[in-house]
């Protein structure tokens, strides 16, 4: 059996960032214009106050500065607070699919490879726009691809759990060359009036080819070592939106319906999953920790990013050891530690080993281990 490579990658990055500076400002009007609303109450002690959101705070907790978005100025609009997106036809590409296309055009080009060269195609990321039909069909009809295409959602865990079929499909011979998407439309579901959570999440869409080797011919390729993925229940990070939300009677913009979590427990829970799950699959693969060149993780804070790296190879964590892009894109969900894959790995040498893992909601955490051929 040929070797399974990963043979080009793509990133698409939307139009518009949003700085720290920016979001704080327009969810301080909102606050002050809501407790201007509720001031009767607030005084008679029956409802609290909300409370300024803080730039240093947010660079400080999490490592963030700016973030990517599909549209601007509904988020920043105190009386919305969430993009303004245009309804689209049925017969018109939809944005989701969009964005996951101009991703895959840019890993196509990468991995010298046209739209029929895929013969499988698989859309996996947090936030899909809709039911059905699947947004990789879409994508597979958009780019002219053959076979057969399919959505999931493993959260932010989706793309390593979508490699992992991909390069079994590969293996066992369903497909010979597949294209994993994750777009990320995060500000739709992002909950941009709470406090806790309204700096963490960004907007974009990455695209990964994945194939036999004897058919790869891009001039870097990344032979696919191992993969190994695992879940297990926890209700800390949920989203309760969802197609039965109807038939319950619920109300449809409850504060269940979008993003929440408890980020410390989250931290501090996720932090040991996510170490040993990558030990054990290095031990599998008879590979030291000290001897990965560089883990692309899963970009949801930075301090857990350095813990989790700290914990295997027992030394401080540089960005060369495992860099960062949360910074500049925030928490993309799916697509973070691929876009640090994307955009972290020229550098490295033939015959070097990396790591890409992401973990994230269900919980779940998956890892691929890659050595650059
Ligand atoms: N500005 C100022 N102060 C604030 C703010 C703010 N914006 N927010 C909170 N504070 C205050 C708090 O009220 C608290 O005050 P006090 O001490 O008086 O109670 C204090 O700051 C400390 O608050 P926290 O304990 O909450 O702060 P942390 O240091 O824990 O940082 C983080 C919060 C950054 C959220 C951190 O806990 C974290 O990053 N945790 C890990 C989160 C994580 O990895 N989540 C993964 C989720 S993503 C995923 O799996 C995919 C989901 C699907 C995507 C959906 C897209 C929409």
């Amino acid at each position: 059996m040929s070797a399974v490579v990963i043979s080009g990658t793509g990133l698409y990055q939307p139009p518009h960032t949003i700085t720290n500076d920016e979001l704080v400002a327009s969810f301080n009007a909102y606050v002050d214009v809501w407790n201007a609303e509720h001031a009767a109450e607030i005084e008679a002690g029956t409802r609290q106050p909300l409370t300024h959101s803080s730039s240093e705070f947010i660079e400080k907790a999490s490592g963030i500065k700016q973030r990517y978005v599909m549209e601007k100025s509904g988020i920043l609009d105190p009386q919305r607070m969430y993009p303004r997106l245009q309804e689209r036809s049925d017969d018109q590409l939809s944005i989701l699919a969009e964005i996951a296309v101009e991703a895959a055009k840019k890993a196509l080009a990468a991995a010298g490879k046209t739209g029929v060269d895929v013969d499988a195609v698989i859309c996996s990321c947090s936030n899909l726009q809709r039911a059905y039909p699947a947004i990789a069909i879409e994508v597979q009809n958009a780019i002219g691809a053959k076979g057969y295409g399919f959505d999931m959602n493993v959260a932010c865990s989706a793309a390593t759990f979508a490699l992992e079929q991909a390069v079994n499909a590969v293996k066992n011979g369903s497909a010979k060359c597949v294209l994993v998407v994750n777009p990320e439309i995060t500000s739709g579901h992002q909950e941009w009036k709470d406090r806790d959570c309204h700096f963490i999440f960004g907007d974009v869409a990455t695209a990964t080819i994945v194939e036999r080797a004897d058919t790869a011919t891009s001039a870097e390729q990344w032979e696919v070592l191992g993969s190994q993925l695992a879940t297990q229940f926890s209700n800390n990070i949920r989203n309760n939106f969802g197609y039965l939300n109807r038939s319950e009677d619920s109300d449809p913009q409850a504060r269940d319906k979008t993003f929440r979590q408890e980020g410390r427990k989250v931290f501090k829970e996720v932090v040991p999953i996510a170490s040993a799950h990558i030990e054990s699959q290095l031990e599998a693969l008879s590979i030291q920790p000290a001897d990965v060149r560089r883990f692309w993780l899963h970009q949801a804070n930075l301090s857990m990013n350095q813990l989790i790296v700290k914990k295997l190879i027992g030394a401080e964590v540089t960005p060369d050891v495992a860099p960062l892009i949360l910074d500049e894109y925030a928490n993309t969900s799916s697509a973070g530690s691929i876009i640090a894959f994307h955009l972290h790995r020229t550098d490295l040498a033939s015959g070097d080993v990396g790591v890409i893992c992401s973990f994230g909601a269900g919980y779940s955490v998956g890892s691929v281990v890659l050595r650059k051929r």
